[in-house]
């Protein structure tokens, strides 16, 4: 789903969207879980007001009102009975826990190097190619309709949730009414938008539930409230989830099938590329300028970024593009990034999300993509 307002942070997967306990590196991201406005440094408590260690809800005046108005307003734009909603909120619970992993520390200052083999590891590049062989025959026609390939829809299941070995145990009506509610205020800022988000995922939640005849009490998550193999905040549970085998439901929870059209589904909403590439490594020249893009759009042609010292080291198709930096484990690496690179942002705003989805792709897929560059005389 779409929020333009959310800048990219590593901290959207860390924070956003673990469906492991907090603080873990390899926190699953979540599907398009927005990130915070700015980075957080390291969160302090004011010393007077510390957080408590039981989930005793800080209920207020506003809070009163503002869930009166969600009522309100899910029940008139979703047509679900008032007393429907309002009762199952009574029954949602506040979890401090997700209060405090909300306003736990920022990674954002993690480096490529460190990144990547959290997502890299060879057991699970093993079981993706594994997942890849058992599956050949169900993926294989999602591919063909949507032009997005089995690896590619494989590596997200796989970084999101190890291929549904964990999609996470929260409550998710619990995990959103918490941060619809009370979303924390992170180092002396109040998040508003985050809360708005949360607030309108919590609607949508109602809606799907209505919809696709789950009980809204039942469905689990990450503590953010993404769901399924693929990790689908609700909003995007009724936008882009298809039904994949033909069963008539939508069930990114138990249908595999249903979990690989629907991450293809995902990207061919984003507008993915059939047949395109999504990375080329760049050499660099000698003078090259330091380039930093100020967001991941393919807003140049190779040409411009071979005048800035930046070109491709194999032949590529001359697309729109653009380039990434990361400091790497053998230094800085450049990467060319095309649309597709783009649309995996949108499953998660990290650049560095989307190159781990893609390099764990070329892995699984067994495809050489990381030649080592030097840099041009
Ligand atoms: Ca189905």
């Amino acid at each position: 789903m779409k929020r333009n307002v959310w800048n990219v942070m590593l901290l959207a997967i860390l924070a956003a969207c673990a469906s492991q306990p907090a603080g873990k590196p390899a926190a699953t991201p979540a599907v398009a879980v927005p990130a915070p406005v700015e980075p957080s440094a390291p969160a302090v408590l004011p010393v007077s007001v510390p957080a408590p260690a039981v989930d005793i809800e800080p209920i207020t005046d506003e809070v009163i009102a503002r869930k009166a108005e969600f009522i309100r307003a899910t029940a008139k734009r979703f047509n679900i009975p008032a007393d429907e909603i309002s009762n199952a909120l009574a029954q949602a619970k506040y979890k401090q826990s997700i209060v405090n992993a909300m306003a736990r520390p920022a990674e954002s200052t993690r480096t490529w190097a460190q990144y990547r083999p959290i997502f890299l590891t060879d057991s699970r590049i093993r079981q993706g190619r594994q997942y890849l062989e058992d599956n050949r025959a169900d993926l294989e026609p999602v591919s063909q309709k949507t032009g997005v390939p089995a690896e590619v829809i494989l590596a997200i299941m796989g970084v999101e949730t190890g291929w549904g070995g964990n999609m996470g145990s929260h409550n998710v009506l619990d995990a959103l009414y918490t941060l619809a509610f009370y979303y924390p205020v992170i180092n002396g800022k109040a998040n508003p938008a985050r809360s708005a988000f949360f607030t309108d995922e919590l609607s949508q939640l109602f809606a799907l539930a209505k919809e696709e005849r789950f009980d809204i009490h039942a469905l689990k998550g990450s503590y953010a409230g993404a769901m399924g193999l693929g990790q689908f905040m609700p909003s995007s549970y009724r936008k882009y989830a298809v039904d994949g085998n033909g069963d008539g439901r939508r069930d990114l929870f138990t249908s595999k099938q249903d979990a690989f059209a629907s991450v293809a589904n995902y990207f061919v909403g984003f507008g993915w590329q059939p047949q395109k590439p999504v990375f080329i490594r760049a050499n660099v020249k000698a003078d090259a300028l330091p380039f930093k893009p100020e967001n991941w759009e393919p807003a140049y042609s190779l040409a411009e970024l071979a005048s800035k010292g930046y070109m491709p080291n194999a032949s590529v198709e001359d697309l729109p593009a653009t380039l990434l930096s990361l400091e790497g484990a053998q230094g800085f690496e450049h990467w060319i990034g095309f649309k597709n690179f783009w649309v995996i942002t949108r499953y998660n705003r990290s650049p560095m999300y989307a190159m781990a989805v893609w390099q764990l792709s070329q892995e699984i897929a067994q495809r050489p993509y990381n030649e080592s560059v030097t840099a041009s005389p």
